[in-house]
């Protein structure tokens, strides 16, 4: 028996993908926040700029988000988190277990998938395939106002093809291990002295504080949350616990709101940075 599938023309969905790709572009050109990379810290920035009603766009280089939650723990498929960041878990609704008092394991599939879809809830408009390569600056001193984007495909077919830029009061570098946009600006633009020194060897404990006390505005404009954290500032890797990540995603998420909100600063998380 034949279920009756609509009949459809090749030009209809070619333009209604161009069509409607055009107006989400022409929308994103001018933004209150850009976060690069969809990793645990940047989805959970994501989330809470979008949801504290923050323009919010983040630009992923692979066709996929979840950066390195997807791998778990050597590919095991399981995430540990600490106390308190089950709180974001629970917020999102994702299932966790208690393994020891204040220590809680979940699937890596179920974190990756709730954040990112919890973010896009949010009203976070998430692109992917797309390349951060440079940011756009004004001043003396310089303030990012922006980042510059080329699609991921070009840059990996190294074809000589100009990019584009896209504004934002803030720019948030999720980009993990190695702090592509922070690294980017200490080459370019070298009087804000920033220097992208790598993470050191693991120490988890100590690896977790120092990622979120170490998440901040880093010159003006340019913020930073996630593994970058560990490499701007040479503290240790922690492996797979996503803890850190998920408090420093919400830490500088709740540092933009207070930026571009000012004396309006408001409670956006389960967690709470407002001191
Ligand atoms: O690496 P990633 O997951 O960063 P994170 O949020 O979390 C780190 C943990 O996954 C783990 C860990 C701690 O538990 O050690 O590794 O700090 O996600 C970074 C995302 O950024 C994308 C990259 O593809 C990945 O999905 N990315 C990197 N550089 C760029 C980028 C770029 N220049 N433009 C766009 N996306």
């Amino acid at each position: 028996m034949s279920i009756g599938i609509r009949k459809i023309e090749e030009e209809v969905v070619t333009r209604a993908i161009i069509q409607k790709s055009m107006e989400d572009w022409l929308n994103i050109i001018e933004n209150d926040v850009v976060i690069v990379g969809a990793g645990p810290s940047g989805l959970t920035a994501a989330l809470y700029t979008a949801k504290a009603g923050l323009k919010t766009v983040l630009f992923e280089r692979r066709l996929s988000f979840g950066g390195g939650m997807g791998g778990g723990g050597m590919q095991f498929h399981k995430i540990v988190v600490e106390s308190p960041a089950e709180k974001i878990l629970e917020d999102i609704n994702c299932k966790v277990e208690c393994v020891e008092e204040g220590l809680f394991v979940t699937d890596a599939a179920e974190m990756m998938a709730k954040l990112a879809s919890k973010a896009i809830d949010s009203g976070a408009k998430i692109i992917l395939g797309v390349t951060v390569d440079d940011v756009i600056y004004r001043g003396n001193p310089p303030r990012i106002t922006g980042v510059v984007i080329q699609w991921s495909s070009v840059v990996m077919a190294g074809l000589h093809v100009d990019p584009l830029g896209v504004k934002a009061k803030a720019v948030v570098d999720c980009t993990g291990h190695d702090a592509e946009v922070l690294s980017i600006v200490s080459r370019k633009i070298p009087e804000l002295n920033i220097c992208v020194k790598g993470e050191r060897s693991m120490w988890a404990q100590e690896a977790e504080k120092s990622v979120v006390d170490g998440t901040r505005e880093v010159c003006p404009g340019l913020f930073v949350a996630g593994m970058a954290v560990a490499a701007i500032d040479q503290t240790p890797r922690m492996g797979p616990l996503f803890g850190g990540m998920l408090l420093s995603g919400v830490k500088v998420a709740q540092l933009v709101v207070n930026k571009l909100r000012g004396e309006k600063a408001q409670k956006i998380s389960p967690i709470n940075f407002l001191g």
